[in-house]
């Protein structure tokens, strides 16, 4: 079955006791049993909920998987992958990364005694160096968020099977429709499914797929152990998101290459971050490992003044100033001060994320539209 298919049939059967064509929303916690341990499968909804059962195996489908998990956000699906560790345990991870993963991975995980190293990924002579027996995780964001840095996952996972160590890839700003990291030999696949997979900026939501069995196992004990799932209504709104990915997708990525290049060429841009230019540092990994560039664009202003940063995104009508990303409607964001606020000045900076930095979310309204706005808002600067 192709993407495109897999997307709205892939996993997925009409609801078997009525033949509704979308599954119904299961809103309820618990179910009956005929005598102790006598049910239909489904016993408590932390454990399992058919509506979120129906959005796993889509999730599991569309990444080319065999299971999927469905959590309560992005970051409590990152919070069940690093639940697999034990204390003293090593993570190398991308340095240039969504802040709140680097904010739960040092404030919450380095307190229970893992230890994480961020490097640049796309430098594998740099990750040999940091492996040592107790690590045991690389966790890959690409692109990285907010820089669109590429890592290159094949040459990752080429190094972490000659460790036996887990590769993890944050596929959120890619999506499978340009990006399937299972296929390319990583363990784990993740998603902020609040974004493209959801894809309306309604749901907040995280997902993991893996192809492996023993570790779905694992997975699935911490995921009810824990408890962060999400609830039925939550589901059926991502599964209902899931089936227009691909056509969303396509126009994230025209409006996405369209922006980049109106900025690129506007004299009061400094400088354009967007893996489809030829100049970008990785483009050759993504021309290879992507099937197109994706719809989120970076910039800095001329001048890489702070103050010019915020008067563009206060001005912009069309771009919504908001955190998130990957929805239908277009958002901008300042980095430094909203989504990587939890990064310390020094590091973030190291990674590029300066004070004069612009993160675009291109949605799929009409061009011309988008490019007006953002030339208005230049035009004030
Ligand atoms: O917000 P949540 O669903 O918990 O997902 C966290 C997350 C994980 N990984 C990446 C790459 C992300 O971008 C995010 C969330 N990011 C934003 C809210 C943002 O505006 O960048």
């Amino acid at each position: 079955m192709k993407f495109n298919t897999k997307t709205i049939h892939g996993n997925q059967k009409h609801d078997p006791s009525t033949g509704a064509v979308m599954p119904p929303i299961y809103q309820t916690s618990t179910y009956a049993q005929k005598s102790p341990g006598d049910h239909k499968g489904f016993e408590y909804s932390r454990t399992g909920n058919p509506t979120r059962h129906t959005l796993e195996n889509a999730f599991a489908s569309i990444e080319n998987g065999s299971y999927g998990l469905a959590f309560g956000s992005g970051l409590a699906a990152i919070d069940a992958v690093i639940k697999l560790l034990q204390p003293g345990d090593e993570v190398i991870a991308t340095n240039d990364l969504y802040g709140g993963t680097y904010r739960l991975f040092t404030q919450i995980f380095e307190k229970y005694g893992i230890i994480f190293h961020f490097v640049g990924l796309d430098n594998t002579t740099v990750i040999s160096e940091k492996i040592n027996k107790n690590t045991k995780l690389i966790w890959v964001e690409t692109p990285t968020n907010p820089m669109l840095n590429i890592v290159d996952i094949t040459s990752v996972v080429a190094i972490a099977k000659q460790h036996s160590i887990l590769v993890a890839v944050d596929n959120t700003f890619a999506t499978p429709y340009l990006q399937q990291p299972l296929d390319l030999g990583a363990d784990i696949v993740m998603h902020s499914a609040t974004k493209y997979l959801g894809g309306h900026s309604d749901v907040v939501m995280g997902a993991l797929v893996v192809k492996d069995k023993g570790l779905a196992d694992k997975l699935y004990f911490i995921q009810n152990a824990s408890g962060a799932v999400c609830g039925p209504m939550d589901s059926f709104l991502v599964l209902r998101g899931l089936k227009t990915l691909h056509v969303r997708m396509q126009r994230h990525c025209e409006n996405g290459a369209e922006v980049a290049h109106f900025l690129a060429s506007h004299p009061k841009v400094e400088k354009v971050f967007w893996p489809g230019f030829e100049s970008h540092p990785n483009h050759h990994i993504a021309k290879k490992q992507m099937n197109d560039f994706g719809g989120m664009v970076s910039f800095s202003t001329k001048g890489n003044r702070k103050e010019d940063a915020i008067k563009v995104v206060e001005n912009l009508k069309l771009f919504t100033l908001a955190e998130s990303l990957g929805g239908v409607e277009s958002l901008c964001g300042h980095p430094a001060t909203m989504t990587h606020a939890s990064i310390p000045k020094a590091a973030r900076e190291k990674t590029g994320v300066t004070d004069s930095l612009i993160r675009l979310s291109t949605g799929i309204e009409a061009i011309s539209d988008l490019i007006e706005d953002l030339n208005q808002a230049l035009a004030k600067i």
